[in-house]
């Protein structure tokens, strides 16, 4: 019943205010220098739709919430990243959106939400993303989009100004993770209260890659029909794979784990949205920046359709003669 979309609109954010390094709202740019749109539309019959990047203008922060620098740029941020991500779903397009940090996984996802109020979310992340500004030892805000996103942690959170347009309605039951190997405690202590399934690099080392994210899709969508929303932090990947990200971890997930990965969302027919965010292309050197934009690349080409096993061209039954 499913067949993968072969309409694609592409987002570029380039925000870096959820975390403290200067860079990573230099990725967008550099995706699209290295290719993006080109190689994306060498996938048989893909549609590619460039929308162009959300409008990051500095407004004043009149407000100042604790431990959670720059709420109001996140804020303003992600209420027209949403709109724009509900747009591009509704033109009938798979929403793909570079970031930016991953702070901008709150508009993406509230703006799948509110197209596909039965979506699931698949994190693929070295952190977990979860803490509140109450758990945060570093009140960098891309360290805590689940936890605004998912309704069950909404009580846990101080009333935050400028964030009135978004209203947590994602259920955390429908969240599943993938790649953790930097977990904070409150964190830890958030996917076992609510029982999330994390595999966590230990787990996926146990039961391979693809053992790892059938699991996942089938204690979230055991019927098989809902809507999958894939929020890809780069930093997942082993650093040696992708160095250019702001807090690199050791011991990740390689290339080839994750375009499996993707392989595999692809073949469900159901992804409607991805997020690529913590690519720094300021971090590291010229190798180090071109090794993890082409792993960007790699990743959101196994999302979309591209086949390592190569494609045969449409319509045609045999080898040309002569
Ligand atoms: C830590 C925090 C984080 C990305 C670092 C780290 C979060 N748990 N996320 N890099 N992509 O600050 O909350
Ligand atoms: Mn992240
Ligand atoms: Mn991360």
């Amino acid at each position: 019943k499913w067949k993968p979309l072969q309409r694609v609109g592409i987002i570029g954010v380039p925000f870096e205010k959820g975390q403290k390094k200067y860079g990573v709202s230099v990725a967008p740019a550099a995706m699209r220098a290295a290719g993006l749109i080109e190689q994306l539309e060498e996938i048989g019959d893909l549609d590619v739709k460039d929308y162009g990047d959300i409008d990051i203008r500095s407004c004043p922060e009149t407000v100042s919430v604790d431990n959670m620098a720059h709420l109001p740029l996140v804020s303003e941020c992600n209420r027209k990243l949403s709109n724009k991500v509900a747009q591009v779903l509704q033109d009938g397009r798979v929403a793909v959106t570079i970031g930016g940090d991953h702070s901008i996984g709150v508009g993406t996802v509230d703006g799948h939400y509110k197209v596909n109020e039965d979506m699931i979310l698949i994190w693929v992340d070295a952190h977990a993303d979860i803490n509140t500004n109450k758990t945060s030892e570093s009140g960098s805000v891309h360290g805590m989009p689940v936890a605004l996103l998912v309704k069950e942690l909404a009580d846990y959170w101080p009333y935050l100004p400028t964030m009135d347009w978004q209203v947590p309605k994602f259920s955390i039951k429908n969240l599943g993770y993938v790649g953790l190997r930097s977990v904070d405690s409150y964190e830890r202590l958030a996917i076992k209260k609510y029982e999330v399934p994390a595999f966590a690099m230990e787990d996926i080392e146990q039961h391979g890659i693809h053992k790892s994210i059938h699991h996942i899709l089938k204690v979230l969508d055991p019927g098989m029909k809902k809507p999958i929303h894939v929020s890809f932090d780069i930093d997942s990947l082993d650093a040696l794979e992708a160095p250019s990200t702001g807090t690199p971890v050791r011991g990740g997930l390689t290339l080839r784990e994750a375009i499996s990965l993707m392989e595999i969302i692809h073949s469900t027919g159901r992804l409607r949205a991805v997020d690529l965010v913590e690519i720094n292309p300021a971090l590291g050197n010229d190798s180090d920046r071109k090794r993890t934009l082409e792993a960007g690349l790699c990743v959101l080409k196994a999302a979309l359709g591209f086949s390592r096993r190569g494609t045969a061209p449409r319509g045609v039954l045999d080898l040309p003669v002569q």
